[in-house]
Parts: C-alpha cells; sequence; structure tokens
C-alpha cells in the first residue's frame, strides 16, 4: 500500500468520527473497492445544501452512478440538512481533510459565495446546480435559472390565454441566487402582460408542507383564489395543490419545476395532471464528476459555465417528451463523418482570424468535413449561406451571428429540415429558444464589467472628471450591446466618470482610427480614456492619436477587449493600457458539439469560456505564451 493510500485512510479514520456531525458518506471507484492495489489519485470533497429536496437527492445519485466508473478517485459527501451555517463548516473541515477539488451545491448564495472564493484560491470548485454571486470558482454546471423564471411566464400567459388572471407566486429560499433569478425571470416576463398580475409572493424554502401551510393561511384570507401558482420547484407545486384541494377550489394552473422523474417527482405530477407544468432541470451530478477529473488531470480546456438545457413538460407534450427521451437513450446514431457547414460572419479582425483557424484545424484534428463559407459582415449574404446549407443538407449548421436579430425565419427552416444550428461566439435575440441547440462562446457584459472595474480602481480619482470615448463594435451585435451594457453598469457607480461620445468602429482598426480622429478634432486634450471594444479598434486610436501628437497609453488610457497578441505588444511598450480576454479558440468544442449532436446527444445550451484579464506588466510576462 503506497504513501498517499496510506495517508488518506490515516486521514479518514480521524474524520470518520468527526463527520459523522455532518451526515457524510464516503464513496471510491467500483474497482477501488474490491481491488487494494488500484491508486486512489484525488479526493474529492460534494457539499451539498440538504438531502430532503427530491433534486438534491437525485443530484447526489447521478454523481454516485459517475464516481462508480471511476477508480482512481475517492469522494466523501456531506449534507447540511439546510443549515448554512453546517454547510459553511462541512466545506471548511473538508478542506482541512486535504481534498484536491470541491464540488457545492449552494443553498445560500450570499452567506458561501465568500467561503467559496476564498478556498477556490487554494483548489479548485464547482459550483453545481445553484450559482454564487461572481465567477471566483472554476466551473458552474447547472441551468440558467433566469431562463427558468422567463419560460415559466411564458407558460402562464399560455395557460391563461386571453383572459388572464391573478397569480400568486412561491419563491424557494429567501437570499438564494437561483430562487431570486427565476423571480427576476418571471416577473420580467410576466409584466409585458397587461391582464395578468402578480397579486402574492410567498416564501416556502423549497418545501412542500411550507408551501401547503403559507397557501392555505394566505388563501383564507382571501375571497377568490387566483387563476394559476407559480411555484419554484415542484415539491412546493405539490403542496400548493393539497392547499387547493383542501379549500375545494376548482380550475387553478399550477406551474412547478425541476421534473424529477421518481413518484411525487414533477414528471409523474404532470402526467396525473396535479399540476400543469414544469421545467426539466438537469442536476450536472454526471457532468461534475468528468470535469472534475479533467481538471484534476488537466487534460481539456476548462470552461466557465456549462448552462444545461430546460425542457417544458406540460400534460399536453407529457407523452412526446418521454418519447423524445427514449429515443435519446435507446439508439444514438453514429453513421460516419459529421458534415457541418460554417457561416463565418466577416474577417474584421485578428480575433476573427484566429477564431476561423481555430474552426479549421479542429475539424481537421476530428476528422469532421467542414463547409467554411464568409459572409464579409453581411447578415443577407449569411442568412443565404444558412440557407444553402439547408439546401446541401449538412448534418450540422453553426455561424457567429452578425447581429442579434433578425434570424428567426432561416433557423425556423433549419429547424424543420431537422438541422441543429450551433451559435459561435455571438448569441441571438429569438422567441423560440428551440430554433438554436447551443451556444459557444464569451459572457460578454463581464467582459465589459471587467475593463471598468480596472478604470475606476487604476485612476482612483477622487472627483476629478474622467472623460470616456467609446468606440463600440458593429451596431446590434451582441459582443458590442452587452459590453456596452457591462462597462455601464460598473461606472454607473461613478458619477466623474463620463462616457462623452460613443463612436461605431465595427470592430476594424480603420473605422477605430478614423472615429478616433473624429473625437480628437471634437475633444482633443480633454479625452482622459479610450474604451474599445475590440483590439482592432484600440490599435486604430493609438495611430490616430500618436499623429495627433499625444501619447497613448499616457496622456490618453486605452481599454481593449479580446486581447490578441497585437493588445500584447501594444501592452508592453506602454502604448495600451489594459486588455480583456476574449478567447476565439472555439473550434474544439464547436467539434465536439457537433459530433454529440450528429449522435443524437442532448449537448449544454450553453458552453462559456474561461477568460482572463492583462495588465501591462501580466502582459510581458505571458508574451511568449500567445498564440493569437
Ligand atoms: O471580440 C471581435 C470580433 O464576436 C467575440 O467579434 C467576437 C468579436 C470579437 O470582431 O474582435
Amino acid at each position: 500500500m503506497n504513501k498517499k493510500t496510506i495517508y488518506v485512510l490515516g486521514i479518514l479514520g480521524i474524520t470518520t468520527i468527526s463527520l459523522l456531525a455532518c451526515f457524510v458518506y464516503i464513496q471510491s471507484g467500483e474497482s477501488a473497492r474490491s481491488d487494494a492495489k488500484t491508486k486512489i489519485e484525488y479526493v474529492i470533497g460534494v457539499s451539498q445544501p440538504n438531502l430532503h429536496e427530491p433534486w438534491q437527492v437525485l443530484m447526489n445519485e447521478e454523481l454516485r452512478n459517475e464516481v462508480m466508473k471511476h477508480n482512481n478517485i475517492r469522494v466523501i459527501y456531506t449534507d447540511a440538512a439546510q443549515s448554512t451555517d453546517q454547510q459553511v463548516e462541512d466545506i471548511e473541515t473538508l478542506q482541512k481533510y486535504g481534498i484536491d477539488l470541491l464540488i457545492v451545491s449552494v443553498e445560500d448564495s450570499s452567506a458561501l459565495t465568500p467561503v467559496i472564493s476564498k478556498l477556490y484560491k487554494d483548489i479548485p470548485v464547482i459550483v453545481l446546480g445553484r450559482g454564487v454571486e461572481g465567477y471566483n470558482y472554476t466551473l458552474y454546471i447547472g441551468s440558467d435559472h433566469y431562463f427558468i423564471g422567463s419560460m415559466a411566464a411564458e407558460s402562464a400567459i399560455k395557460l391563461l390565454g386571453d383572459k388572464g388572471g391573478d397569480i400568486i407566486e412561491i419563491q424557494g429560499l429567501a437570499n438564494a441566487l437561483q430562487a431570486e433569478e427565476r423571480s427576476k425571470g418571471f416577473r420580467e416576463t410576466i409584466q409585458k402582460e397587461r391582464n395578468i398580475q402578480i397579486t402574492e409572493h410567498l416564501v416556502a424554502n423549497w418545501q412542500r408542507d411550507k408551501a401547503e401551510d403559507e397557501l392555505t393561511r394566505l388563501l383564507k384570507q382571501k375571497d377568490n383564489p387566483p387563476e394559476l401558482i407559480y411555484a419554484h420547484n415542484d415539491a412546493m407545486a405539490l403542496g400548493a395543490y393539497r392547499a387547493i384541494e383542501s379549500l375545494q377550489y376548482d380550475g387553478v394552473k399550477i406551474i412547478g419545476s425541476d421534473g424529477v422523474n421518481k413518484p411525487k417527482g414533477g414528471l409523474q405530477l404532470v402526467k396525473e395532471g396535479t399540476i400543469d407544468t414544469t421545467f426539466i432541470t438537469p442536476t450536472g451530478g454526471k457532468q461534475a464528476v468528468q470535469y472534475a477529473l479533467d481538471i484534476l488531470e488537466k487534460n481539456a480546456e476548462i470552461p466557465k459555465k456549462i448552462i444545461l438545457r430546460n425542457h417544458e413538460v406540460t400534460t399536453n407534450n407529457y407523452e412526446q417528451y418521454i418519447n423524445e427521451e427514449e429515443k435519446i437513450v435507446d439508439s444514438p446514431t453514429n453513421d460516419g463523418q459529421v458534415v457541418l457547414g460554417f457561416a463565418q460572419v466577416g474577417s474584421e479582425s485578428q480575433w476573427r482570424a484566429a477564431h476561423t483557424t481555430s474552426i479549421v484545424t479542429a475539424a481537421e484534428e476530428a476528422g469532421v468535413q467542414l463547409i467554411l463559407k464568409n459572409a464579409n459582415n453581411n447578415q443577407t449574404k449569411q442568412i443565404e449561406i444558412i440557407r444553402s446549407f439547408i439546401e446541401q443538407d449538412v448534418d450540422i449548421i453553426a455561424f457567429s451571428p452578425k447581429v442579434e436579430h433578425g434570424w428567426e425565419e432561416v433557423l425556423q427552416e433549419a429547424k424543420d429540415a431537422g438541422i441543429p444550428v450551433i451559435l459561435s461566439d455571438r448569441e441571438i435575440k429569438v422567441n423560440d429558444p428551440s430554433l438554436w441547440a447551443s451556444f459557444i462562446g464569451s459572457d460578454f457584459v463581464e467582459e465589459g464589467r471587467r475593463a471598468a472595474r480596472w478604470l475606476v480602481n487604476d485612476m482612483e480619482t477622487s472627483d476629478e472628471e474622467v472623460q470616456i470615448i467609446e468606440l463600440e463594435g458593429t451596431q446590434n451585435s451582441a459582443p458590442a450591446v452587452d459590453r456596452k451594457q457591462g462597462f455601464k453598469e460598473v461606472i454607473q457607480d461613478f458619477p466623474n466618470y463620463k462616457i462623452i461620445e460613443s463612436l461605431p468602429g465595427d470592430f476594424t482598426l480603420n473605422k477605430g482610427k478614423k472615429m478616433m480622429e473624429q473625437a480628437l478634432q471634437s475633444y482633443g486634450q480633454e479625452i482622459d480614456v479610450v474604451y474599445a471594444h475590440n483590439d482592432d479598434m484600440a490599435m486604430g486610436a493609438i495611430e490616430a492619436i500618436e499623429n495627433y501628437g499625444l501619447k497613448p497609453g499616457t496622456d490618453i488610457k486605452i481599454i481593449s477587449i479580446d486581447a490578441t497578441i497585437k493588445a500584447f505588444k501594444a501592452l508592453s511598450t506602454g502604448k495600451l493600457n489594459f486588455t480583456v480576454e476574449c478567447n476565439p479558440l472555439l473550434g474544439p468544442q464547436i467539434m465536439q458539439a457537433a459530433k454529440d449532436l450528429k449522435e443524437g446527444k442532448e449537448i449544454p445550451m450553453k458552453i462559456i469560456t474561461s477568460e482572463e484579464t492583462f495588465t501591462q506588466e501580466e502582459a510581458k510576462k505571458e508574451m511568449k505564451k500567445r498564440s493569437y
């Protein structure tokens, strides 16, 4: 028995006694138990907020089933029994045992965020199912809870029809991020409807009985029941049903969420008509173990977020959903080479050039037959190219949407033709999220926030006015819209920071230069800062500033996004002050997604890349390693 195993067993011996206090379970891979020679390489901690909610129980089952397949890991599970203090203690205790990685499902995000941020400095942390504030973790795997809330609202609008009506919302835990996000998504979507109002808001801690009690108490004080109840999970939806039943009300619609396929689980409740709608919320347990090993064995590019898709299941589409699920499970098809049609938006920037190369190279390496066509920054041309791929009956279509709007028609044609669509690097706005299979790219809002955070921290001006010129990317494109919003979100808290003008640079060096020349004409030395939505426009601004006789990076501070090699050179010569990375190397993930889709597998709704930021000092250190 090697030193590491003796050490781990020793630790386990001591811990076993103390852990009993917080309900644990220790598991090793299948053969690790039977074959003493098997080497345990990693110890993983799993911190659960509770193990009474059906969804959390399902998550643990999925984690365990996947752990069984890997014999070089040992997993220590803790259950905080819905006590935040206990969960904080569990995490600290797991850290003391020397775990190599933590998988944590969070209930009280405001209390757990600082604990996780601190731990993340020492070991990798996977946040599972329920998020935390900020980005101080390795990987988040779970749903987009705002999106679940907005889908629930769409379902409520459909269920209530033209008559509309009153809604009672039953929220999970008060200060739990996912509950707040579901509530926000629900409200912001419902408020568009004039004849629908959310009249009451209850909090029932994800618990069936509490929901039943709270609702019964409330309805006894009211003359009429609502037309609809939206409960943030199926357990509370069942509680609501019981309350309604006990008060002998008829016709009240009930929407839940989670869709666990077990007795009294959401899927069963919809099947038997107890509730009207639920949203399948995958736990991500299986992916968490797979990514944990990828992280520990450093054998893959690890994204920042894996957003799993949610399916709406109603009493009307229940059978259809079950049949489609069985089809996916029973017969994954794998007939031959994938033919991928990629409609590239243009060749507007260095970033775009690196992106195109990444796709071409990855297709070769993955054995994917790639048909790549360039739309030269023209949406009509891009739509034509997508149509030509539909006519060619390719297996999968992928494209970088020039702008956010105007894609419904052609994507409906692709859907009707049974061709899944992958969105690369830019998202779109469509009412029907089933028109695209997956988005692979960056969080542009966070990129904008990072640019502004550096500025306000670096400038540290007391209350002196700071005049900013913003060079915007392609109008109505997702990166331009979101990078603008993220930057504004941060500087709005610093009233002395003023964007004096936003100019359209279309992500190109030449347009960036021209716009900067225009700005210098108008404002000259009054300009303190240039915020460029990408490096190329920043490079153009640098040329314009030098031609104007000022020192870029000194007289005028310059911040950009992309972090390409040219930006690194400008940082190392002091002409650029700060750059926010946007990863163009999306080829491998796009090819993997295309292959999985061809095999009929369900793939994540979004894969958000992990990215850094670079100051002049950091760029000097990193320059050699930069590949694009
Ligand atoms: O930042 C810019 C390119 O869509 C993320 O498009 C991409 C952006 C990138 O022109 O350089």
